[in-house]
């Protein structure tokens, strides 16, 4: 048993799975554990100058019962930096989680990018911090918006940041307005709610009124805005980027992140529940695939456009962000592959100290002038000298470049560095004419002398950047039926939780110009009628590559819930645990109680285990009937065709949900038979028999992730 040891003893190390940022120094050389020294150095409690107590718990009082003495410095020190532990969180994207890993290179990006780091073969290490956008720090993972997907490469020639998002295309097309549509988004100013969520009438006042957030939003109401995972978004650089390659070829590019293990989404019922449940299912599910050893991986891949004078590609403006060009037009090709293998030692110190800053840029990419793009160069470097207290956030552990750095930026607040020399101005010749200016093979970052148009000053957008609609209708349209059903209940759901009838009407007319048939149900779910559209649409081109429907993809670190009884049989539970385990899927034992049932034990109790932590169930032999202390249900009643005997109502509720998310449901027959009564003898995604084969069968079943031809759907009538 632990006991509070009574002399001093090493503290326990950072677990297998976790590693702290690798920090360099100017020559290079890594200062790993230096940085771990600088933390907790020696056994003994000493105060922030390293003067030896005995004592933490007491303030220093004038007697057991008296004052407490202004002359107490533990006490004012611990007290005093306590109250500033805190930082200013983000300002949007305070929810997050992070992990480390690596990038490599598989030489196809040499064609047409002179980055050291997408040669052939090159492993770079990374940190990626994923988030939601609009919650606090505290708030839930489930919510529906859109996810960040950060990813910090730190390359040989300096740290590149690809600063993205889980969908391709943003609210607005010009970074100024970003302030706009975050106060829109966020609680209301007044009574600072709802937390974290769309479904209020500041946003839906907002994007219905400002209609190139159109398509941006209708990503948000479809299956993207609640993934299952952090580990099955695909992300986005959404922007157009430059490439030049070694001979100054330019080409113009989008980044995208194809997760290896699929994308999906969970329901929005699922995510609800999940909120309760668990909030920090997204966070705790990619700490645990990496501590059991399920990297995580993507493919970094580039849509590339040839850096043409009018920067558009098959009539899409490859300056406007708000539009995406369809992988079917622009096919991607993959540069290499990222996994992520290793957690955070320290919460704060990695994920939340992490600045990530779109400015960031190696030789080989540079910038276009969308001018979202063209403001986030200002806003992000801007907003870490609040969050981060000061302008040399740049030397934290982890934003410290792993490439020499040798600038001539000097003093400020929290400088940790102690620059030697006394020329910190270039021409000098004190300092021996150091730092040197690179040339041109030294690897420098250049900025190509891109022509600029020669125009007025105006605050004017290009004309294609009025198209508001033809990329929403598009994505609509691309999407299978069910995928539809999705996006018209998330829409009915965000808009009827609206106060203002004004608000649920101008957003219905904008989803009559998107598709006239999705305006109908959406209206009719709110008993409104559908007014009619104000835009022409011609042709609507589809993308099918938008679906996260109809392909098969790998299990590792998928959950199975795994539902015992009393005499459920242990040679069954064996069975199906090491079926399980063979597939990389994880099996959690639900049990009626704590610790042990015969020989198996439990990990999970019918009272504290949700449905939503499993992305399948098994239940094996028969669960036992309600106890007392619970009122049962009558199953027979319930469903006509009941079981003899009554089910726990606590299984029979996770039962009942996992049928309703189109889980894959499996039962091993026990003695009566109760437990497989729940659920049909047949239907899509359920499995009956011997436990390897019903083990088997759900792993097949996981690989499309959800068994959705289990409803009927509705989808969309032609129009
Ligand atoms: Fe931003 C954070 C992604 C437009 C201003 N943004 C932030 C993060 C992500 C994005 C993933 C969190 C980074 C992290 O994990 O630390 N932002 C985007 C994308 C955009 C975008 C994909 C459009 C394509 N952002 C955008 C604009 C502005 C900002 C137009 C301002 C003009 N974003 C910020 C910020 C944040 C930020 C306020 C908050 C914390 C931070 O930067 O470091 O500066």
């Amino acid at each position: 048993m632990l006991v509070e040891p009574t002399k001093p003893q090493s503290p326990l190390p950072a677990k297998p799975d976790q590693q702290g940022p690798d920090t360099r120094t100017a020559t290079g050389a890594s200062t790993k554990v230096a940085a771990a020294d600088v933390a907790q150095q020696g056994s003994f409690l000493t105060t922030a100058h390293g003067v030896r107590l005995v004592d933490t718990d007491h303030s220093l009082k004038a007697g057991p019962r008296g004052p407490t003495l202004l002359q107490d410095h533990h006490l004012r020190e611990k007290i005093s930096h306590f109250d500033h532990e805190r930082i200013p969180e983000r300002a949007v994207h305070a929810r997050g989680a992070g992990a480390h890993g690596v990038f490599v290179a598989n030489g196809a990006g040499q064609n047409i990018c002179r980055s050291g780091f997408l040669k052939s073969g090159v492993q770079t290490p990374v940190f990626v911090r994923f988030s939601t956008v609009l919650g606090s720090r505290g708030s839930a993972d489930l919510v529906r918006d859109t996810r960040g997907f950060a990813t910090r490469f730190y390359t040989g020639e300096g740290n590149y940041d690809l600063v993205g998002n889980n969908i391709p295309v943003f609210f607005i097309q010009d970074g100024i307005k970003f302030p706009d549509v975050v106060h829109a988004a966020k609680p209301h100013p007044d009574r600072e709610i709802p937390q974290a969520q769309s479904a209020h009438d500041t946003f839906w006042d907002w994007v219905s009124l400002h209609t190139e957030a159109q398509a941006h939003t209708i990503w948000n109401m479809s299956d993207r805005g609640v993934p299952r995972s952090f580990r099955t978004m695909e992300g986005f650089g959404i922007h157009t980027f430059r490439m030049i390659d070694a001979s100054d070829q330019t080409c113009l590019v989008k980044f995208h992140w194809k997760p290896k293990q699929g994308v999906h989404s969970v329901t929005w019922e699922e995510a609800q529940l999940t909120n309760g449940n668990d909030p920090d299912f997204h966070r705790r599910d990619l700490a645990d695939a990496i501590e059991s050893g399920a990297y995580p991986e993507w493919d970094l891949g580039v849509q590339v456009f040839p850096d043409t004078n009018d920067q558009t590609f098959e009539g899409i403006d490859l300056l406007d962000p708000t539009k995406f060009v369809p992988e079917e037009l622009a096919p991607v090709q993959v540069l290499g592959t990222m996994t992520l293998n290793a957690n955070p030692v320290n919460y704060f110190a990695e994920t939340e100290q992490v600045a990530f800053n779109p400015s960031n840029l190696v030789p080989g990419i540079d910038l276009t002038n969308d001018p979202l793009l063209q403001a986030r160069l200002f806003s992000y470097l801007d907003t870490q000298i609040t969050r981060l207290g000061g302008p040399n956030w740049n030397q934290l552990p982890i934003n410290r470049a792993h490439a020499p750095i040798n600038d001539m930026l000097r003093d400020g607040q929290h400088q940790n560095a102690v620059h030697s020399g006394v020329a910190p101005y270039r021409p000098n010749s004190l300092d021996g004419g150091c730092p040197f200016l690179a040339g041109p093979n030294d690897h420098p970052f250049i900025d190509i002398p891109v022509p600029v148009e020669a125009s007025a000053k105006v605050r004017q957008n290009p004309v294609s950047f009025e198209d508001h609609f033809s990329q929403a209708r598009m994505f609509y349209r691309s999407l299978t039926p069910l995928e539809q059903d999705h996006v018209v209940a998330a829409y009915t759901f965000e808009l009827s939780k609206c106060y203002e009838q004004v608000i649920r009407e101008r957003q219905l007319l904008a989803l009559a110009n998107i598709d006239a048939d999705l305006c109908q149900r959406v209206a009719t779910g709110l008993g409104l009628e559908a007014p009619a559209p104000t835009v022409n649409h011609s042709q609507t081109p589809t993308t099918p590559a938008v679906s996260q429907l109809g392909n098969t993809w790998p299990v590792a670190g998928r959950t199975v819930g795994v539902i015992i009884g009393p005499d459920s049989d242990p040679t069954d539970v064996e069975a199906i645990r090491s079926t399980l385990f063979n597939a990389n899927v994880i099996p959690l034992i639900v049990g009626p109680h704590g610790g042990k049932i015969g020989s198996i034990t439990v990990q999970r109790t019918y009272s504290n285990a949700a449905s939503t932590e499993f992305d399948a169930i098994i239940i094996v032999g028969d669960t036992p009937p309600a106890p007392d202390a619970l009122p049962s249900l009558d199953a027979k009643s319930a469903s006509g065709h009941g079981p003899e005997m009554p089910t726990d109502p606590r299984v029979s509720k996770l039962v009942g949900e996992a049928w309703r998310h189109a889980k894959a449901i499996g039962s091993v027959p026990g003695k009566s038979s109760n437990s497989a009564a729940q659920i049909p003898a047949e239907a899509p995604g359920i499995a009956h028999g011997a436990a390897p084969s019903v083990a088997e069968d759900i792993v097949d079943f996981l690989r499309s992730h959800r068994s959705w031809d289990r409803f009927p759907t509705q989808g969309r009538a032609e129009t």
